[in-house]
């Protein structure tokens, strides 16, 4: 037999770190602001989730055990959590492995993630609180009809309106839970449809960036292709332009949402100019000299790669990458070279400039 106690206790101090962890990565004011430790709070967050669930497995048939004992009360929380916890697990590890799921998919589980840990916060408050002063709701009891509810509880010091008071509480404490998850969507989108939500937070490894203009930036093609070609910024917006409202994530943690992006896709570029590129990789060279990354060929032309030169309908500002980035889909912020200004086909995939640096991965999806 485990001992329950010591099990409650370990079971309350991991969710405590899941829980602030989670609220903290949840929310993206302290995400943002905080951005360094994002990733070490994600390993952080699945470690906890990983002893946490160790722990509730060992523990299960004791609990169960126990709660065919007394039934009432504890078996209510018993099977409350435990249903949390498979949601949270399950949705947990769609959240995980987002990476080989349909977007849409990944989204939902972190929307669920989300979700169900506000309907439970109520729960957790009113739980913690009874066993902090050590009240010891006799509700269940009274639900089944096997009891009413007592007048006067003395083993509780709760009378009939403190009772009564408690319950109203925690439905409130529900509504609000629920409310803030409710809310936040509309407010983030304030009637408009596609209103743009975020800011950036210009990301530069260089403190000092390219100044350019319109007449000197050029976006050179070569290496293994059959031609190189030098292209102008004319050359560009003179090509089919395509808009896009698409999100930006950086991978430290912040967004920007609903952004319109206007720029001319790889796809076209290449067809116009007939580039017939002789390999299968690409490193895309940054005007700074010192930012570059790579891509697959097909990631560039199937997954609809753009050479981005407007943000919600205005050029880009310098800091930003004026007058062209490269943006993909799908792929995280730092892939999205800024003040691009050479695309060179290599017979081998080129690591970049922040897979050399930091463990940041190759390819780049969220
Ligand atoms: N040339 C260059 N491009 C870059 C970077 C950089 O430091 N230099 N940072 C990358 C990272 S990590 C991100 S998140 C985005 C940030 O875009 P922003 O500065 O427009 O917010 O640019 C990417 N492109
Ligand atoms: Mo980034």
């Amino acid at each position: 037999m485990v001992r329950l106690n010591w099990v409650h206790h370990v079971h309350g101090v991991l969710f405590i770190f899941l829980l602030s962890s989670g609220l903290f990565l949840y929310f993206s004011p302290s995400r943002t602001w905080f951005n360094e430790i994002q990733f070490p709070l994600v390993t952080f967050h699945l470690w906890i989730s990983f002893f946490y669930g160790i722990v509730i497995l060992y523990s299960l048939r004791s609990v169960f055990q126990h709660i065919r004992q007394k039934p009432y009360i504890k078996g209510f929380n018993v099977w409350l959590n435990v249903s949390f916890i498979i949601i949270w697990i399950i949705s947990g590890l769609f959240m995980y492995f987002q990476a080989f799921l349909p977007v849409q998919v990944g989204n939902m589980a972190v929307t669920i993630h989300g979700w169900v840990t506000f309907l439970f916060l109520p729960w957790v408050l009113m739980h913690s609180i009874g066993h902090l002063f050590n009240i010891k709701l006799p509700w269940p009891i009274w639900w089944k009809g096997k009891a009413k509810p007592p007048k006067l509880v003395e083993e509780n010091r709760l009378d009939r309106r403190d009772f009564v008071k408690f319950t109203l509480l925690g439905i409130l404490f529900i509504f609000i839970g629920a409310g803030i998850k409710w809310l936040q969507p509309i407010l983030d989108v304030a009637g408009e449809e596609n209103k743009r939500s975020g800011y950036f937070r210009i990301y530069n490894v260089t403190s000092d960036y390219p100044h350019y203009d319109n007449d000197n930036w050029q976006l050179t093609i070569d290496g293994q292709v059959d031609k190189s070609v030098v292209i102008t910024m004319n050359d560009i917006l003179r090509m089919p332009s395509k808009t896009i409202i698409d999100d930006f994530h950086c991978v430290t943690g912040w967004s920007v949402r609903n952004l319109e992006i206007k720029g001319v896709l790889m796809k076209d570029i290449f067809k116009e100019y007939e580039i017939i590129p002789l390999t299968s990789f690409v490193t895309a060279y940054s005007g700074d000299n010192v930012y570059y990354d790579s891509f697959t060929v097909e990631q560039l032309i199937e997954e609809e790669a753009m050479v981005v030169f407007q943000f919600d309908g205005e050029e880009l500002v310098n800091p930003q990458g004026y007058p062209c980035r490269l943006f993909h889909p799908r792929m995280y912020g730092y892939k999205s070279v800024k003040w691009i200004e050479r695309l060179e086909f290599t017979e081998e995939r080129v690591r970049g400039y922040w897979q050399v640096r930091g463990d940041y991965d190759l390819n780049g999806y969220f």
